[in-house]
């Protein structure tokens, strides 16, 4: 079974570095540790289609190139196989792991071209030599394979296709064959041996389970360097589902390892804009009691690198950096909420759903530097890097003193370690609360820097025979977050 986190110490917390170089993530990292985080998800690693002129009308260099491997090669738009070595020891050795975004359904789609380290590849005739693969190690249009007559998946209520068929155009791998698996679990080995602890495997519902399983059960374990005897890599499954008939579900893949929820993202949109008939107190049962997978099996967000652009599903509810302050509740309660391992996106601000991140033009991707209105950087927002410190600080308890103060204004606890007040009436909410927490004068992290007084010009809570008054003002954040 790979579906147990890897981390080091007492968090959970990933944090999606979405198309940032390696070199950037290399020096984010010690930053990440101190805040509490416990991995990066990076963008695909492996070499990939350069699409300078996409057909469709596309921007130069989209960000989606980089899900259209050309071969296993570690260089790509974030950088070379020795930056990426870089990265994952420099990382490793503050305690953040890196959590590979893996893509191994399929290659590119149909054009040909030459990939991010330099190889030929024709998507026409399935030759990627860079691997190699050719059109044998392709699913075919044929009675046992692919049955529809574009040999794309037409229909997403057939299993059949969306195991057989090509995912948009991509050309589908073969990954029951012998020889498949092998160059597959060969590129996994090759990142595993590195240092890489986790993976995120992309597009996991147009692959069998059991070629998965095939390829995880075949992994090494992690390297004693860093880990202990026996480690095995996590990985975390891309199986989106949100509802309706599909008939392939989340569940088919959580004995192998975990899955992303996206039900979670789906449904909390609406709850915090209110669309639906939703509202804030129904989130006192939000997981399991939703009809959820078991928060053991999930992997959750706010939004991810597809939804919050309108690819995948979702549409407009999905909150992003752009509803900045819906998205900050939002994410305190994911941060605060025991169900499910938490996921922070950090994004490259767009216009144009397709642009890829801030780069020259040829498509050379600019270093990052928060905040300066191409790199948004959600996760260093002070309003949700410290609620990493308070997700931490409850990690292992159980949720504890809900309170419905009224439909759109709720409260919780963690069972002494930590409690939040979430107003999303639009008025001020004042109230007395049992918070279960020991005595004393604690910092609101949303507020202030940090947890531990003084709390200078920023807001603080007194505990007294366990209970408090607080008051949540309607501001940029009407949310009141303590932690021990
Ligand atoms: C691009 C072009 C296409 C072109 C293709 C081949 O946009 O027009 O045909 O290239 O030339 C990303 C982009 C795609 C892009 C692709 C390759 O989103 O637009 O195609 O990269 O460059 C399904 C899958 C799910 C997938 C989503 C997007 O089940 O796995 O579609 N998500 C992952 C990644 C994506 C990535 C890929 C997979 C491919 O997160 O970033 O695509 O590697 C229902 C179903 C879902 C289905 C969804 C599709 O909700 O339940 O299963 O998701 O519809 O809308």
């Amino acid at each position: 079974y790979n579906g147990q986190p890897i981390c080091s110490g007492q968090t959970d917390v990933v944090v999606h570095l979405f198309e940032w170089k390696w070199a950037d993530v290399a020096s984010e990292c010690s930053a990440l540790a101190q805040l509490g985080y416990c991995a990066v998800q990076v963008s695909p690693p492996q070499e990939h289609a350069v699409l300078p002129d996409p057909s469709g009308g596309e921007p130069p260099y989209p960000w989606w190139q980089r899900y259209q491997p050309v071969s296993y090669a570690l260089d790509s738009r974030s950088g070379s196989h020795q930056e990426f070595v870089n990265m994952v020891e420099t990382c490793n050795d503050v305690g953040v792991y890196i959590y590979v975004d893996a893509v191994i359904q399929h290659m590119t789609g149909g054009q040909s071209g030459y990939g991010s380290s330099g190889s030929f590849y024709d998507g026409a005739t399935e030759d990627y030599p860079g691997v190699p693969f050719s059109a044998n190690d392709f699913h075919k249009q044929q009675p046992d394979e692919c049955t529809t007559s574009s040999g794309d998946i037409e229909n997403y209520g057939d299993a059949q296709q969306v195991r057989f068929c090509r995912l948009v155009g991509l050309r589908d791998l073969r990954t029951g064959a012998d020889y498949v698996r092998e160059k597959v679990v060969g590129f996994l080995n090759s990142m595993v041996d590195i240092g890489v602890a986790g993976f995120r495997v992309d597009a996991c519902k147009h692959t069998l389970p059991e070629d998965l399983e095939h390829f995880y059960t075949n992994m090494h374990d992690l390297p004693t360097r860093w880990f202990p005897a026996g480690s095995r890599p996590y990985v975390f499954q891309e199986v989106i589902y949100v509802g309706g008939d599909e008939p392939i579900r989340p569940e088919h893949y959580t004995h192998i390892g975990r899955v992303t929820e996206f039900r979670y993202s789906a449904n909390i949109g609406n709850i915090f804009r209110g669309w639906d008939g939703q509202q804030l107190s129904y989130l006192e049962n939000y997981g399991e009691g939703w009809g959820f997978m078991d928060g053991m099996d999930a992997v959750v967000f706010i939004d991810n690198h597809d939804n919050q652009r309108g690819h995948g599903p979702g549409g407009d509810s999905v909150l992003t950096y752009k509803d900045d302050r819906l998205y900050k509740m939002a994410t305190a309660f994911e941060l605060a909420w025991p169900y499910g391992q938490p996921r922070v996106m950090s994004s490259f601000a767009f216009d144009n759903t397709e642009a890829g991140p801030p780069s020259d033009g040829n498509g050379n991707t600019y270093d990052v530097e928060c905040f300066n209105g191409e790199w948004v950087c959600e996760h260093r927002w002070r309003q949700i890097e410290n609620m990493v410190g308070f997700h931490n600080a409850a990690l292992g308890t159980g949720m504890s003193h809900w309170r419905t103060i009224s439909d759109n204004a709720i409260a919780f606890g963690r069972e002494g370690r930590a409690f939040i007040v979430i107003n999303n009436e639009g008025h001020e909410v004042s109230a007395d609360f049992e918070t279960g927490m020991p005595d004393g004068e604690y910092c609101d992290v949303i507020s202030c820097d940090g947890p531990t007084p003084p709390c200078n010009s920023c807001g603080s809570v007194t505990v007294s025979g366990g209970n408090a008054h607080i008051t949540v003002p309607n501001d940029s954040d009407p949310v009141v977050a303590i932690h021990v």
